[in-house]
């Protein structure tokens, strides 16, 4: 019996899957929109397990997202490798203007892939997606997807390709469309060449419940592509009740021993599996993988027989290689931050925190407030499952009500549920809930006064699908009290939100201080662990 896979390989927000192999290590990158550093690299030698390897995209000089949009930024990253060099290409989206997106593409490369990385070098702003070909005779090719306009409030769009010079590092030729869509809209395009075809493989129909996989294929780099009859060759728009949806966005790799897999995004609904409609789905768009098989006449197909991506798929006839489980909590013992953390829009230097002027503390320094689409001193890990408990413990002794500090659950910054420590003009320091939904903040729920000797104050959050529950304690982590109502954490999801819809729910820690004092807090540890859904 083989070993299975586990769908989603790469569990939470993780979508837009670019796969490459090289020798025995494979890579999957995915997209990280306006959060920061850009890009996630994950690595595996068996397909089964995966371990966050690298953001490649971690200087300003790289990558300055200051005033993006929510769900705007990177965009569907393509990793590939070809004579001793990691590729990765990118669109930086940086508007959204008249229903039109400003989308600047770039290229970056490594001899290693755990970096340095080099700046970027732009190539164009035809569309999204782009992804790079590289043919057998050393000429490599850009092909990525152009938005038309908007038709019956549909986009329609079309591929297109051209030629890149790597020793210019510049876009040569003219573009050239290899397929213009007119009922099917395609994106995330992927060429391979086997056998005398040049296949185009593309997501189809929006990256929404609709989602889907195609094939094409020609003689031609420049087409005319012909589509498999059985396009979509994997999709489950038509099956509500599978655990994984929105299957589409594919990339496909070959093992060591010839065997293909696909890996590609989907996403877990809340809840009502059965129907379709206004499911939600906060952990954003995963990744899962798929054994595929080729067909005599050269076409591709799952090889479960099916167009329905499965949950437990046979893993490749490779050595396993299991990594170390990390520890729920961070102690913030160490001196640089926990690869899981990403930051909003910029990296953080010293003037934002500290791991080493309080040793075992992240110290946080308050900076701008959660609206800000520039400087906020916030750090935060992505959901991974539907059931999850989250904790931490902080010193904090603010002054004005300006002052804040504490545990957050944000999708972007209009949503989100905020845990937090400050002052209150009656009550002195205190506690407090503010819940913004689509940038309608409620006022601040269930305060609770500090008593004055109050030095630690542990915070909680527990998140049951679609409810969330907040809890305080002052006297150590066994005594926690529940603060709050129960609030309703599907507000937190791709379809909720309004700004933006392309990410997942983060959780994490943040110090703001709209007084410009930077007001640090002290946080002890941070603490996410999964659980039963139907466990405490
Ligand atoms: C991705 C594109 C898409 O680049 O969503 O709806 C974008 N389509 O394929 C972000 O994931």
């Amino acid at each position: 019996m083989s070993n299975k896979i586990i769908n989603p390989v790469l569990r939470g927000f993780n979508p837009d899957p670019s796969i490459v192999r090289v020798e025995d290590d494979y890579y999957i990158a995915t997209s990280t929109f306006e959060w920061f550093p850009g890009v996630q690299i994950h690595h595996s030698r068996d397909l089964i397990h995966w371990q966050l390897l690298t953001h490649p995209l971690n200087t300003v000089a790289q990558l300055d997202l200051r005033g993006v949009g929510a769900s705007q930024g990177i965009w569907a990253p393509c990793l590939t490798y070809d004579n001793s060099i990691y590729y990765l290409v990118y669109t930086v989206v940086n508007s959204f203007y008249v229903k039109m997106y400003d989308t600047p593409n770039y290229l970056v490369t490594a001899t290693d892939i755990r970096g340095e990385w080099s700046e970027p070098v732009y190539l164009n702003s035809y569309g999204f997606d782009p992804s790079l070909f590289h043919d057998d005779d050393g000429r490599k090719y850009i092909v990525s997807m152009v938005t038309d306009h908007r038709v019956n409030k549909r986009y329609r769009g079309h591929l297109v390709i051209q030629e890149y010079s790597v020793d210019e590092q510049v876009m040569i030729g003219e573009p050239v469309t290899i397929y213009a869509s007119n009922d099917t809209y395609l994106e995330g395009p992927h060429i391979y060449k086997r056998n005398g075809y040049y296949y185009l493989f593309a997501a189809d129909t929006g990256t929404g419940e609709g989602h889907g996989q195609s094939i094409l294929r020609s003689r031609n780099l420049l087409g005319p592509y012909e589509a498999y009859k059985g396009n979509s060759m994997m999709t489950s728009r038509d099956n509500p009740e599978l655990l994984l949806q929105k299957a589409g966005h594919g990339d496909l790799v070959e093992t060591q021993n010839g065997e293909w897999y696909m890996a590609h995004l989907c996403g877990r609904a809340l809840e009502n599996r059965t129907e379709k409609g206004d499911r939600k789905y906060t952990l954003g768009r995963e990744t899962a993988l798929q054994k595929m098989e080729w067909t005599e006449d050269g076409w591709l197909r799952l090889a479960n027989g099916t167009t329905l991506p499965d949950i437990e798929v046979d893993a490749p006839d490779l050595p396993l290689h299991p990594f170390p489980v990390r520890p729920a909590r961070d102690d913030f013992n160490g001196d640089k931050l926990d690869i899981h953390f990403q930051s909003l829009r910029i990296p953080l230097d010293h003037t934002f925190y500290s791991l080493t002027e309080r040793a075992g503390f992240l110290r946080l320094y308050g900076r701008e407030g959660l609206g800000s689409k520039y400087r906020q001193s916030l750090v935060a890990r992505r959901w991974q499952e539907h059931a999850f408990t989250a904790s931490t413990c902080l010193e904090f002794d603010p002054a004005s009500y300006k002052q804040m500090a504490g545990l957050i659950l944000l999708y972007d910054t209009q949503n989100y549920y905020y845990l937090h420590v400050t002052h209150h003009e009656d009550l002195g320091r205190c506690i407090s809930i503010v819940c913004a939904v689509n940038n309608n903040n409620s006022e601040p729920i269930g305060y609770i006064a500090l008593p004055d000797e109050t030095e630690q104050i542990w915070l909680r959050a527990k998140v049951d699908h679609d409810k969330l529950q907040f809890a305080y304690s002052v006297n150590g982590e066994d005594r926690f009290i529940t603060i709050g109502p129960v609030l309703d954490a599907s507000t937190l999801s791709d379809e909720a939100c309004q700004e933006g819809w392309f990410t997942g729910s983060f959780v994490g820690i943040c110090c703001q201080d709209l007084t410009g004092f930077r007001k640090p807090a002290d946080f002890d540890y941070f603490e996410y662990y999964n659980r039963d859904p139907k466990g405490a």
